[in-house]
């Protein structure tokens, strides 16, 4: 009866800590554009992503018709000068998902003549979780990292308790 009890907390314990793991890990899906517009010739790029903050582990979704349009992933000049000459990746499926793995800033812009020119081209900022978090009031990153470390560490505790409480009932019970 005890241990069955002790196991029980285990399975909470063990539960808890995967599911902090995951938030954790998991990113933000955004589709470029959205919602008040999508991958096309009428949305201005620059305030939409203006208005987000990309880290590693998010991903984009570029949503749209492939008869009008495709996306191309270039490089800053490539970026600059709308050539898609020396690109990086083509992707033509009308619903392309692009991770943003690592910080940096990825370059993307519609392959079709003329596209580029009139504004489909978007530059997408990828920073680390911390960095974002700036500004001259705001506590320095190796403080907030710390105390998510304490969580875990203490989720961590809670199962070393647990375990421990199974080899007392299970010493008492031999
Ligand atoms: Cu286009």
């Amino acid at each position: 009866m005890e241990i069955r009890r002790a196991l029980v907390v285990i399975a909470v314990v063990a539960m808890a800590a995967a599911v902090a793991q995951s938030a954790a890990a998991a990113g933000m899906s955004y589709t470029v554009g959205a919602p008040d517009g999508l991958w096309d010739m009428h949305t201005d790029y620059a305030d939409w992503v203006s208005r987000r903050t990309f880290h590693p582990g998010d991903n984009i979704t570029f949503t749209y018709s492939r008869e009008l349009h495709d996306v191309v992933e270039v490089g800053k000049a490539g970026y600059d000068a709308c050539s898609s000459a020396n690109n990086v990746s083509a992707f033509r499926s009308g619903n392309d998902v692009v991770t943003l793995a690592a910080p940096g800033t990825r370059y993307f812009l519609c392959g079709l003549t003329g596209h580029c020119a009139n504004g489909m081209k978007i530059a997408i900022r990828v920073v680390d979780a911390a960095s974002s978090a700036g500004g001259p009031n705001a506590s320095p990153p190796v403080a907030s990292s710390g105390r998510a470390v304490g969580g875990l560490g203490a989720v961590m505790m809670m199962g070393v308790q647990a375990l421990s409480l199974v080899a007392v009932v299970g010493g008492m019970a031999f």
